[in-house]
């Protein structure tokens, strides 16, 4: 853990001054495809790469606010994502473009403490016993523009996910402060940015149990450096194993209440069918909902891509990497016949149960079109459907995906 300078001029994020200009931001478009294309092919058209603020060039959704892609070769550089490559979500336009990390403060209160106080976050880091843990983040719409029929929303491909290494304190130890009475029921979660067009403030809520779990955190560094800016700076919770909506930014204010939270970005926001597969008949609308929570099982090839031209007779090391909810993975098979037969790949090292999971296996091609799948089990053997799930919001897409090679 770095040592921590008052006088670090890092201490203090800034976004480019020029950044609130329309909808740039201050984002800088790079004037030569230094090292990659500054344009992805998607569905029917393509997609922009931009460089915003601590970030390489990554996919712009939309501009203001930020809502950025990670390019999805990111992902066979190794298991960790870098930060300047980590996606980036916001739902309001309204985000913070200046923050003094020492000074900010975080609020615990709401009807269900005995004790509220306030919290710095030079507070935080010296008062407390920080824990790591290594985690995905992933946006419950992450795949969404693969969805047939489409849905409204992000048209994200597979890149509104990444893995990180976290630093930070327990949610556990924070609330143990302020005294929590019986009556307490849900924790609510604000952030710093605010809503300038209405859509409501963003506000999340877990329930006391979940945030008493001593795993949810609020995490001050991401992989060994401050959180940039735009994910989350200087504070941000971390509810490993759970989507990225939870996983509120620019952490200001904790209330712990005795009641079910119901703002907008619980309901109906970020609700999923209330039924095992979490799907419905394409087209048509779920009767119940329930909040979203854990990940299901996920698999993807990194090494390779769909369409890709490769040498015939020569052995490929294919490689990729699953992850799940946080049970861990078990097993990762994966068949060169489109799903017909099967075997086991070798899986690399656990770097934690709420990590991605390496996974490789050797593939010699003959001439001709192969197509290529990888299906993930976890240790409590749930696994991923063979043909897509359908849902309105498009949440949550883990199908076994197919991709074609052809070998010459
Ligand atoms: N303050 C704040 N936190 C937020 C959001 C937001 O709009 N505001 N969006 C959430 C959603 S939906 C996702 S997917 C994650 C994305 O985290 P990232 O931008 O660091 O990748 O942030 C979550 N935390
Ligand atoms: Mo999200």
């Amino acid at each position: 853990m770095r040592d921590h300078d008052p006088t670090d001029p890092l201490r203090r994020r800034l976004l480019a001054a020029g950044m609130m200009a329309s909808a740039g931001l201050g984002a800088s478009r790079p004037a030569s495809a230094a090292g990659g294309t500054l344009e992805q092919p998607f569905a029917n058209g393509h997609r922009n790469l931009v460089a915003y603020p601590e970030k390489r060039p990554l996919i712009v959704l939309t501009s203001r606010p930020p809502q950025l892609e990670t390019p999805f070769e990111v992902f066979n550089d190794g298991l960790i994502t870098p930060n300047d490559a980590f996606f980036v979500r916001y739902h309001n336009a309204g985000i913070p473009t200046s923050i003094d990390g020492d000074q900010h403060v975080i609020k615990i209160g709401g009807n269900a403490v005995g004790k509220p106080f306030e919290l710095t976050v030079a507070q935080l880091r010296t008062q407390f016993k920080p824990i790591e843990m290594v985690a995905v983040n992933q946006c419950s719409g992450n795949s969404r523009g693969l969805f047939n029929p489409r849905v409204t929303g992000g048209q994200l491909a597979n890149g509104a996910m990444g893995n990180a290494r976290w630093l930070g304190v327990p949610l556990k130890d924070v609330l143990a402060r302020a005294e929590l009475k019986n009556s307490a029921r849900q924790v609510t979660f604000n952030g710093l940015d605010i809503a300038l067009f209405g859509g409501g403030d963003f506000v999340k809520a877990l329930n006391v149990s979940h945030a008493m779990d001593g795993e949810v955190m609020l995490a001050y560094q991401m992989n060994g450096a401050d959180i940039p800016m735009l994910n989350g700076y200087p504070v941000k919770l971390i509810v490993p194993g759970y989507y990225g909506t939870y996983w509120v930014k620019h952490l200001s204010e904790i209330e712990v209440i005795d009641q079910e939270f119901d703002g907008f970005w619980m309901k109906p926001a970020y609700r999923i069918p209330d039924n095992d597969c979490a799907c419905v008949a394409p087209g048509t609308t779920p009767t119940a909902t329930r909040p979203i929570g854990r990940f299901n099982v996920r698999s993807f090839i990194t090494s390779v891509g769909d369409g890709a031209r490769v040498t015939a007779g020569r052995e490929m090391a294919v490689r990729g990497i699953a992850f799940d909810g946080g049970q861990g993975i078990r097993e990762v098979a994966y068949s060169t016949d489109g799903g017909q037969t099967w075997r086991g790949a070798k899986l690399g090292t656990e770097l934690g149960r709420y990590s991605f999971r390496e996974f490789t296996f050797g593939f010699t091609p003959e001439r001709g079109t192969h197509d290529l799948r990888v299906r993930a089990w976890n240790r409590s053997g749930q696994s991923q459907p063979m043909e897509a799930l359908w849902q309105p919001a498009g949440y949550m897409r883990n199908v076994v995906e197919s991709v074609k090679v052809t070998a010459a």
